[in-house]
This record gives structure tokens, C-alpha cells and sequence, in this order.
């Protein structure tokens, strides 16, 4: 498999924590990409192969050993599950239903976190403050939920954290990088103290977001 990757980008790295908490990391192969976000407002040239394999250009595209393209984290994140014998970060059966409706509100979460970022590229004069505030209020509506449902984060200690788990704690890790966002834990104690033993699982503490001038 060949992930083209960034280390900036919360979806990347939602594969990325799947990945190795599957135990398959070795088997993908990482393309870094640059500047993903940027080229929404810039010609930068593509990182070779990306355009072709996902006409969105977007991060991450997951192309399988199949040759099939999957550009979207959501997508790729089941066919890890699959290589690694299915069922393992997606519950089948009825529970499945409860893991993707707690997973899309924290995905939803990640969209309104990286349309928040893609507005502030902008140059200043050019943002739009109700855009911003209307993300900021999506992001914090989002928290409640989280945190009226925190219970469903509780993984056994001998269990790999579901998908919702991993995308929450992914979301919560950007919240803490950028420092134009509020604190995820005025008003969430629950999820606060959920996300301090999260965030030392090896497979989030080796994927903490950077962002350098090649990425
Ligand atoms: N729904 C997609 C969202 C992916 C996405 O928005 N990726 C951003 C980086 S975080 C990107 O590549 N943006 C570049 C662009 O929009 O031009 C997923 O889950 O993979």
C-alpha cells in the first residue's frame, strides 16, 4: 500500500494512528506531500502521482496493493480494518451504528477544525469572521457531544480503541495544536481526562502534528 502522508494533517493522521494500532504500519509504504492546505490557494506543483492516483489532490489517498485509489480517510481507515482481518476498529453488528455515530461527530469536528485553518490562510483582509465563528461554534457543539457521550471512549486495556476512540483523540490533539483554537477542556472533564491517557498510546504520541516548511 502507498500513503501519500503529511504530519500536518489531522485525517492523515487518524490513518496513520489506525494504522499501527492494526499493527500494519510496515506495510505502507509513506509518500510525503507538501503544503496540502496551501495549494487550495496556490499553484505549488502536486507531489508526483497524487493528482493522478485522487483528482481531489487531497491528503491522505490511500492506493491499495490492488492499485485501487482511496481518497478519503474514512475509506481508507475500513481497508486497513479489512487487511487486518476486519472487525478490529469497527464493531460489526449493532454496535457498529453507535461507533459511526459518535465517529461522525468527531469527523465533522476534524472538517470544521481544517476549514477554520484553510480561512486563516487567507490573507487577512480576506476572511470572514462569520465563516470562523459559525466553524467555531460547529467545533464546540461537537465537544458537548462528545462529552455527554465520554463513556463510549472507555477502551479495555487489552482492546484496540475503536475508530470513533482514535478520531476523537486525533481531533482533541489538533485542538491542542493549534493555538487559534480554545481549550477542548473548559466545560469537558470527562473527555479532558479521557484524552491525557489517550494521547500516550505509543501510536499518538508517534504521530504528533508538525508542520515543517517540506511538508
Ligand atoms: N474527507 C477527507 C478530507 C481530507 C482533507 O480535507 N485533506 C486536506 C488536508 S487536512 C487536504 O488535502 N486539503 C487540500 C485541498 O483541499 O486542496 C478525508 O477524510 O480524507
Amino acid at each position: 500500500m502507498k500513503l501519500y502522508w503529511t504530519p500536518a494533517s489531522p485525517f492523515t493522521r487518524k490513518v496513520s494512528v489506525s494504522a499501527q494500532e492494526l499493527g500494519i504500519s510496515d506495510r505502507i509504504e509513506v509518500i510525503p506531500t507538501k503544503w496540502p492546505l496551501v495549494w487550495a490557494y496556490s499553484t505549488i506543483p502536486f507531489t508526483p502521482g497524487l493528482a493522478e492516483s485522487n483528482p481531489m489532490a487531497r491528503i491522505p489517498t490511500l492506493v491499495t496493493d490492488a492499485g485501487v485509489s482511496l481518497g478519503d480517510s474514512t475509506l481508507i481507515c475500513q481497508h486497513l480494518d479489512a487487511v487486518a482481518g476486519g472487525g478490529r476498529l469497527i464493531p460489526t453488528g449493532e454496535a457498529a451504528w453507535r461507533m459511526w455515530s459518535l465517529y461522525a461527530v468527531a469527523d465533522g469536528l476534524l472538517e470544521a477544525q481544517v476549514a477554520m485553518r484553510a480561512e486563516r490562510l487567507r490573507p487577512v483582509p480576506n476572511q470572514s469572521e462569520g465563516f470562523l465563528s459559525k466553524q467555531r461554534d460547529r467545533i464546540r457543539r461537537c465537544f458537548d457531544r462528545i462529552e455527554e457521550r465520554a463513556g463510549e471512549l472507555a477502551c479495555p486495556p487489552d482492546a484496540l480503541p475503536n475508530l470513533a476512540m482514535i478520531t476523537v483523540g486525533v481531533a482533541c490533539g489538533y485542538q491542542d495544536w493549534r493555538e487559534w483554537l480554545f481549550d477542548f477542556r473548559e466545560g469537558h472533564p470527562r473527555l479532558a481526562a479521557w484524552a491525557a491517557g489517550f494521547v500516550e498510546r505509543p501510536s499518538m504520541a508517534s504521530t504528533r502534528p508538525s508542520e515543517t516548511p517540506e511538508h
